[in-house]
């Protein structure tokens, strides 16, 4: 079979390139290629470069909400005239599969689904991914897809190959790098493990991946280095816990990258754990050139932090940041993630947060919080009638929920946000 992976745009207030990969996509295309089907990728989010911007296109609020929201909506990615024209350019496929991030981000799988029937017809159309595993019943009601895939790909594999006929016999198998699927740009995400050992109460992690589970290392050195012989120069880890077990995952890896004397510029978009930041870690990090850092603080108030999932404390924060500095490392490097908006939180708090944080010498970041169903947070939000499973995943966009389900004044907000980035 010929089969088309397709990552959709996104569809947000505001969206950046920070080393964006459709990871979920690479290990679907590693899978369906050992069973001998041939995949072609057409990605609504490349080439652009990293970190930088994507394509802004503004579209309208696909619904309508009870306060007006000022901020525009948009659609990211490529044009639409480019996305018929790589449609066509595949040639025939016999079915399409297509992946999700962002729950709220489903209008962009909507949108691919509409140009995909439009332009191609009754194909069949796979979606898997976050989104489908969080709003499963969602995804089934509202899109014009045959099979929504729940879980990770491993936990669907007999269900896609009886829906397609596929025998499910594996051959060879490749890595997904060596697959005609790379777009040549100089970044790429990778992860060492999937998902994480805590349990925060506003996180999905546990959800997505109910175990923590590590990759063995040498597939991971394999990886980095076919990405550094196709040009690859800037590599963002995506793990949720990149630094647990260092001296069994991470350390080793950046031992191996040392002594083939293979660099990287390193990035953590996603937030790392401060507390496993010791003077050895520091330097070990410094060393191995990751360039720009960020860690999860979210809250300064000690009681949220130990009612949250006790993943961090302030003490663990300072200390951290006092290494990285310490083993060379630039203040401008070094960000912290505040949430804003947790159920019970106001904002002196986060005023507080933002001027602990620039006390530090480095720079908040202010995450505005969004419900995730199955969580503790949404189950709390949901007792007080705040969040149900019928409601549009679209108000749990960061942006909107935060605008109408915080009682926030939004002048004193927009001062803050000026604050923390000042
Ligand atoms: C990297 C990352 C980021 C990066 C980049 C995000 C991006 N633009 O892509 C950064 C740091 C910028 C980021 C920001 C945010 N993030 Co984030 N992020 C992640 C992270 C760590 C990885 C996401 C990823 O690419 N995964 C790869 C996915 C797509 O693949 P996968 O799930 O492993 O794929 C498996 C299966 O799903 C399946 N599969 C996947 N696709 C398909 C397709 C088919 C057809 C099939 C069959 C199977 C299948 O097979 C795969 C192998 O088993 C996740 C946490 C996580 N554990 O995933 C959070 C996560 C996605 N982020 C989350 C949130 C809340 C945010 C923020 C809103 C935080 C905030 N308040 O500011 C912001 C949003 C900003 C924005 N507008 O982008 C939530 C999303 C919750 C939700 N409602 O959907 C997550 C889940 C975190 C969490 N643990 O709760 N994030
Ligand atoms: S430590 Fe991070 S990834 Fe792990 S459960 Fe908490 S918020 Fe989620």
């Amino acid at each position: 079979m010929r089969l088309l992976l397709v990552n959709p745009w996104i569809a947000d207030f505001a969206a950046f390139n920070f080393w964006v990969r459709p990871l979920g996509l690479y290990a679907v295309a590693e899978w369906l290629d050992s069973l001998g089907e041939q995949v072609i990728l057409l990605d609504c989010l490349s080439p652009f470069k990293a970190p930088g911007r994507f394509r802004r296109e503004q579209v309208s609020l696909p619904i309508s909400t009870k306060l007006p929201i000022k901020r525009s909506f948009a659609r990211y990615g490529i044009e639409r005239s480019e996305f018929r024209r790589r449609l066509h350019q595949s040639g025939r496929f016999d079915a399409v599969f297509i992946t999700s991030v962002m729950s709220y981000w489903y209008p962009g799988i909507s949108w691919v689904v509409k140009e995909i029937r439009k332009e191609i017809g009754n194909v069949p159309i796979i979606l898997g991914g976050i989104y489908a595993t969080l709003w499963t019943e969602h995804a089934r009601s509202n899109l014009q897809v045959d099979l929504v895939c729940k879980g990770s790909l491993e936990v669907n594999k007999e269900k896609i190959c009886n829906f397609l006929g596929l025998s499910g016999l594996q051959k060879d198998k490749r890595a997904w790098y060596k697959l005609p699927i790379w777009d040549g740009v100089d970044y790429c995400a990778v992860r060492t493990a999937i998902g994480c050992p805590f349990r925060c109460t506003y996180c999905a992690s546990r959800i997505l991946a109910p175990r923590f589970s590590q990759r063995p290392v040498d597939e991971v050195i394999r990886e980095l280095m076919h990405l550094k012989r196709i040009g690859v120069r800037q590599v963002a880890f995506y793990d949720d816990a990149l630094l647990v077990d260092f001296n069994q995952r991470l350390g080793p890896i950046l031992d191996e990258l040392e002594r083939r004397q293979i660099r990287f510029s390193f990035h953590t978009p996603n937030g790392l754990h401060a507390r496993l930041i010791n003077e050895q870690v520091a330097k070990r990090l410094v060393e191995a050139g990751f360039k720009s850092v960020r860690l999860s603080l979210e809250t300064v108030n000690a009681n949220r932090q130990k009612e949250t999932g006790g993943k961090v404390s302030s003490v663990d924060l300072e200390r951290a940041i006092s290494h990285l500095l310490k083993a060379g490392m630039k203040p401008s490097a070094i960000g912290v993630y505040l949430l804003v908006g947790l159920p019970g939180q106001d904002l002196d708090e986060v005023e507080e947060s933002i001027r602990y944080v620039k006390a530090l010498g480095v720079r908040p970041y202010l995450a505005e919080f969004s419900p995730i169903p199955g969580t503790l947070e949404w189950d709390r939000l949901e007792d007080q009638g705040v969040v149900s499973r019928s409601m549009d995943p679209l108000l749990t966009n960061n942006t909107i929920f935060f605008r109408l389900f915080t009682n926030y004044d939004m002048d004193r907000f927009r001062a803050l946000k000026l604050l923390a980035a000042s």
